[in-house]
């Protein structure tokens, strides 16, 4: 399963790298389907042991995704489920998370995959949790991309 134009990346080579996936905990069906959509994809990519910590709820990724940039990890993957209520707290967490992950990735050099829904409905989300009937599999897609930046990182340095 990929997502609607998502590349079908083929990544080699990285069975070695050290890879931890940081997970929010707000909207669990949702969440334990990208939970485990990111392990099978660790698993396809031979990564045996990666790292998994789950975090309160989104804002709390970027935090700890900068300190597991400081310590030696090749890449991480953010997941999230974020979704519109009637008040503006939508807004304020997926932009914080958003912009604090980036930060994170630009400013340490360390890819960061962004494994976050931001989805109007549940029903949005559950559709990209890759779960039994969903059309997308986000968590996998984030894991993918991550370690395929990795790899091209580690390939020039
Ligand atoms: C407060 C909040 C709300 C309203 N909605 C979500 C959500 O849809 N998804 C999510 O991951 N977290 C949500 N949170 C919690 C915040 O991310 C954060 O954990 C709290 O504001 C405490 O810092």
């Amino acid at each position: 399963m990929s997502g609607k134009g998502a590349p079908e990346l083929t990544v080699k080579n990285c069975g070695d790298l050290r890879v931890a996936v940081i997970a929010a905990q707000w909207h669990t069906q949702v969440m334990d389907g990208l939970v485990d959509g990111a392990v099978r994809a660790l698993h396809d990519l031979g990564i045996e042991e990666p790292t998994l910590l789950r975090v309160p709820g989104s804002f709390e990724l970027p935090v700890v995704a900068k300190v597991l940039a400081g310590r030696g990890y090749d890449a991480i993957v953010a997941l999230g489920v974020i979704i519109r209520g009637g008040t503006p707290h939508f807004e304020y967490v997926s932009q914080g998370v958003t912009a604090g992950l980036t930060q994170v990735a630009v400013e340490s050099g360390v890819p960061v995959g962004f494994g976050i829904l931001t989805c109007d409905t549940e029903e949005q989300a559950l559709d990209r949790a890759g779960l039994p009937g969903s059309n997308e599999d986000k968590g996998h897609e984030a894991v993918t991309a991550a370690v395929a930046t990795a790899t091209i990182l580690r390939s020039v340095s």
